[in-house]
C-alpha cells in the first residue's frame, strides 16, 4: 500500500526549476569541498513530528490526519507509521531517522507490555531498514510526556519514578543498539525546576548525572559504540532547565566525568531560546570537541518558545555549515526536529517542508564552502590576532609570560595603539556577496 500515492520520487532539478516537488539545491551526488553533498548532510526524519504530530496546540486539536488509515493507539497504526515513514524517507532520499520510544509504539499501562511492543515494532523497522538501506541516527526515551515525569526523570523527587526512567532508558538503548543507531540522546525534557522553594538543585543534578553514568555503563556493556548526546535547551517545558546551553551542558559533563562519552546535539531553536545564535552554540561545542549532531530547525525571533520550524533562513544554515565544515563534519547528522505550521495540514505539505529544509541546508553548504574557499574571512581573522605571532604576544601564547614581565613591557611602551578595526560591515558585505551570487 502507498501512503503518498500522488508524490513521486523527489528529483533534483536545479535552481531554475519551479516544480514544487523537486530539489533546487540538494543534489546528493554533487561534490562539494571534496565529498558528495549527501555525505556532508546526513539528514534524518524525526518520527515524532513527521509521523505523530497532527498540529494539536494549546487552543485546538489536530488539523493534519496522521492516522495513515489505521486506528490510532493500536499496533496496526504503529506499523502503518513505519510503512508511511519509510515511503516518505525513500521518496526524499533521506538516509536516517530518529525516534523516542513512545513515538514508535503506543505506551501501555504496564512497561512490560510497552517493551514487548517495542520488540515487535523494532523487528518490523529492522526489516524495512534492510529493504531500503535507511539507517537509525539516534534513539531516545520520552521521559517528559507521561504525568509521572512532571518533576523530571533523573531530577525527579520520587525514587520510584527515577527507576521507571531507568527502565525506559535501558529499553530505548536496547532498541537503539538493535537498530544500529549512531547516537543516543538525552534531551532533559523536564530536568529543571519551576521554583527553588521546593527544589534541591545540587541533589537533582547529581541524580541526573547518576542516571547518565548508568546509561553509559549499560550502553557500553551491550555494545553501543556511538555517542551519547545532551541536547541543551534553556526553558520550556520547565522554567529553568539544567542543560541551558552548550557551555552549561559541557561544564556539567566535565564535572561528573561524562565528557568522554557525551557530545552535544545542538538544536537551532534551543540555542536562540538561550539568547544565542545557532552558530554560537555550534562553535562552543566544536571548540570543546563536542559537536556531535544537530537538530535542524529554526525558531521565530518574535516568539519566545520552541516553534520547531523547518529551516528557511539561509544565513543561519550557511553559518551552521561553516561551523560544521570547520569542525570536519559531524559524527551524527541533521535531524529535522521540525513540524509544519498548523494550517499546512496536507501530506503534500510534509514533502514541501522537507524539501525546504534539505534545500536550505544544501544551499548553506554550498555557500559555506565558498566562504571558506574564498578565504577572505578566515584570512581576516588570522590577521586580527597577528600580534600574538611573535615577540611578547608569542610569549603570552606559549604560557611563558609572567604578570610582572607584561607590566614592565606595558610601562616601557607608554600606551598601546587601538586594536585594528573589527571591520564587521566589510565582512558582512563579503557574506552577502557570496550568498547572492
Ligand atoms: C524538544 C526537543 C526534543 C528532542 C528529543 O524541544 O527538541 O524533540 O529533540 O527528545
Ligand atoms: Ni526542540
Ligand atoms: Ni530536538
Amino acid at each position: 500500500m502507498m501512503y503518498f500515492p500522488n508524490i513521486p520520487m523527489i528529483p533534483y532539478e536545479g535552481p531554475n526549476s519551479t516544480n514544487p516537488l523537486a530539489f533546487k539545491f540538494y543534489n546528493p551526488d554533487q561534490i562539494v569541498a571534496g565529498k558528495p553533498m549527501k555525505e556532508h548532510l546526513p539528514f534524518a526524519m524525526a518520527w515524532w513530528h513527521n509521523l505523530c504530530a497532527g498540529g494539536t496546540d494549546m487552543f485546538g486539536r489536530d488539523t493534519a490526519d496522521k492516522s495513515f488509515g489505521a486506528e490510532k493507539g493500536t499496533m496496526a497504526h504503529a506499523k502503518a507509521k513505519v510503512d508511511a515513514g519509510f515511503e516518505f524517507m525513500q521518496k526524499l532520499g533521506i538516509q536516517y531517522f530518529c525516534f523516542h520510544d513512545v513515538d514508535i509504539v503506543p505506551e501501555a499501562d504496564d512497561i512490560k507490555e510497552t517493551n514487548r511492543r517495542l520488540d515487535e515494532i523494532s523487528d518490523y523497522i529492522l526489516e524495512k531498514m534492510k529493504e531500503t538501506g535507511i539507517k537509525c541516527l539516534w534513539g531516545t526515551a520520552n521521559m517528559f510526556g507521561n504525568p509521572r515525569f512532571m518533576n523530571g526523570a533523573g531530577s525527579t523527587n520520587s525514587a520510584d519514578v527515577f527507576c521507571f526512567a531507568a527502565a525506559q532508558v535501558k529499553k530505548a538503548l536496547d532498541i537503539t543498539v538493535k537498530l544500529g543507531g549512531k547516537g543516543y540522546v538525552f534531551w532533559g525534557g523536564r530536568e529543571g525546576y519551576e521554583t527553588l522553594l521546593n527544589t534541591d538543585v545540587k541533589f537533582e543534578q547529581e541524580n541526573i548525572a547518576a542516571l547518565m553514568k548508568m546509561a553509559v555503563k549499560y550502553g557500553r556493556s551491550i555494545g553501543f559504540k556511538g555517542d551519547f548526546y545532551i541536547e541543551p535547551k534553556p526553558k520550556e517545558p520547565m522554567k529553568h532547565q539544567y542543560d541551558f546551553d552548550a557551555a552549561t551542558a559541557i561544564g556539567f559533563l566535565r564535572q561528573y566525568g561524562l565528557d568522554k562519552d557525551f557530545k552535544m546535539n545542538i538544536e537551532a531553536n534551543h540555542a536562540t531560546l538561550a539568547g544565542h545564535t545557532f552558530q554560537h552554540d555550534l562553535r562552543i561545542s566544536a571548540i570543546n570537541g563536542m559537536l556531535g549532531s544537530i537538530d535542524a530547525n529554526q525558531g521565530d525571533y518574535l516568539l519566545g518558545w520552541d516553534t520547531d520550524e523547518f529551516p528557511f533562513n539561509v544565513y543561519e544554515t550557511t553559518m551552521c555549515m561553516y561551523e560544521v565544515l570547520k569542525a570536519g563534519g559531524l559524527t551524527g547528522g541533521f535531524n529535522f526536529d521540525a513540524k509544519n505550521r498548523r494550517p499546512s495540514y496536507t501530506m503534500e505539505d510534509m514533502f514541501h517542508a522537507y524539501i525546504l529544509g534539505m534545500d536550505a541546508f544544501a544551499l548553506g553548504l554550498l555557500k559555506a564552502a565558498r566562504i571558506i574557499e574564498d578565504g577572505r574571512i578566515d584570512g581576516f581573522i588570522a590577521d586580527r590576532y597577528a600580534s600574538y605571532n611573535s615577540g611578547i604576544g608569542a610569549k603570552i601564547r606559549s604560557g611563558e609570560a609572567t604578570l610582572e614581565e607584561l607590566a614592565a613591557y606595558a610601562e616601557a611602551m607608554g600606551a598601546p595603539e587601538l586594536p585594528g578595526s573589527g571591520r564587521q560591515e566589510y565582512l558582512e558585505c563579503i557574506v552577502n556577496n557570496i550568498l547572492f551570487t
